[in-house]
């Protein structure tokens, strides 16, 4: 590509604001500043094998989960980054129980920014993709501090969302309702560039699925006829391949770019599913669904599931759209969560 043809992500969301006559600039300040966030996350994370940093915290998370380090430095990273700009109401993190305010001594804005700042991250100490997601939302309540409720909102009030894939390079890739857009990071020139425009899950998609099949006792009839029928068991269907990396943000961007489905269902153990609705499975089924493809809790829509908790949990079907149909199928024979 010639060097005249460089999209900074810069660029590109300057652009996409003038294409838009009410916007305001406030959405690009607030991607912009992501942006920003990702690059300072990701070059902590590509020399954690060699920093100090690496290791658990010793904390739990509120959901008494070891906490490493590099967790509570990229909700730190994100929060700075976000917490003086004038754009928010509040922001809310896996990292924190409640909503997190915008403390007194900055302006507040008309936006919330939901985020899991590190997902994946027990997968740092064995070198494997993870990733930062993030929801954004317009302020619905009254007060000017931000409240609760902007940030229980359904996933189709989204005005934004994407994910930051630290993996083999740096992905920031994100929609505003105006399709998929991904940008790679040149660590040379430390600027994320526009490197898959418009993007889309492939038609006709791979047939591959992406699920932790060690559950399989664990699973529903249907969810285990469905696994049965991809791996042709019966000698019928068949013909699929499994990935599977164990990072949601790695799982999903594999599957965007070659198609297939990622699927963790609800099963015995974990009876809502083990993924957090607000900010891992809503802000991946916006860009699912912008990209073509959708996003279900195996009956409903993702972007139609009202949350009721700020950390609430939902089994997640994400993918080419012919084949969460088809989980939504397998499941409908199952009895009623
Ligand atoms: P399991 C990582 O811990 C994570 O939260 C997601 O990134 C990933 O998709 C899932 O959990 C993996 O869970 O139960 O297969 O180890």
């Amino acid at each position: 590509m010639s060097q005249s043809h460089v999209h900074t992500i810069s660029r590109f969301l300057i652009d996409q604001e003038r294409l838009n006559r009410e916007s305001r600039g406030a959405l690009t300040d607030i991607l912009q500043e992501i942006a920003l966030a990702a690059k300072v996350i990701s070059r902590e994370v590509n020399k954690a094998g060699l920093a100090e940093i690496l290791g658990a915290a010793g904390d739990e998370n509120v959901h008494g989960e070891e906490v490493q380090k590099l967790d509570v430095f990229a909700d730190r990273v994100i929060y700075r980054a976000l917490d003086h700009t004038g754009r928010l109401a509040c922001m809310a993190s896996e990292e924190h129980e409640g909503f997190i305010p915008i403390p007194d001594k900055f302006p507040t804005g008309d936006y919330v920014v939901l985020f899991d700042p590190l997902d994946g991250s027990s997968n740092i100490d064995v070198n494997v993709s993870i990733g930062t997601i993030f929801s954004i939302h317009r302020k619905i309540s009254g007060g000017e501090r931000g409240a609760l409720e902007d940030c229980l909102q359904t996933g189709r009030r989204q005005v934004a969302a994407g994910y930051v894939l630290y993996g083999s390079s740096t992905m920031m890739v994100y929609t505003t309702g105006s399709g998929v857009h991904g940008f790679t990071l040149d660590p040379s020139l430390g600027e994320f560039i526009l490197s898959h425009p418009d993007m889309r899950f492939p038609t006709p998609p791979m047939k591959v699925y992406s699920i932790n099949e060690a559950y399989f006792s664990r699973w529903s009839e249907g969810q285990r006829r469905m696994v049965a029928y991809m791996k042709g068991e019966e000698g019928v269907g068949g013909g699929f391949s499994s990935r599977y990396i164990g990072s949601l943000v790695a799982d999903f961007h594999r599957t965007l770019l070659r198609g297939g489905v990622f699927m963790y269902p609800r099963d015995t153990k974990s009876p809502e599913g083990k993924l957090r609705l607000l900010y891992e499975a809503a802000p991946l089924a916006f860009v699912a669904e912008q990209a073509g493809g959708r996003a279900s809790d195996g009956r409903t829509d993702i972007m139609d599931v009202v949350p009721c908790d700020l950390h609430q949990r939902t089994p997640l079907y994400i993918g080419s759209r012919e084949f969460v149909d088809m989980a939504e199928e397998y499941l409908r024979e199952d009895p009623a969560p």
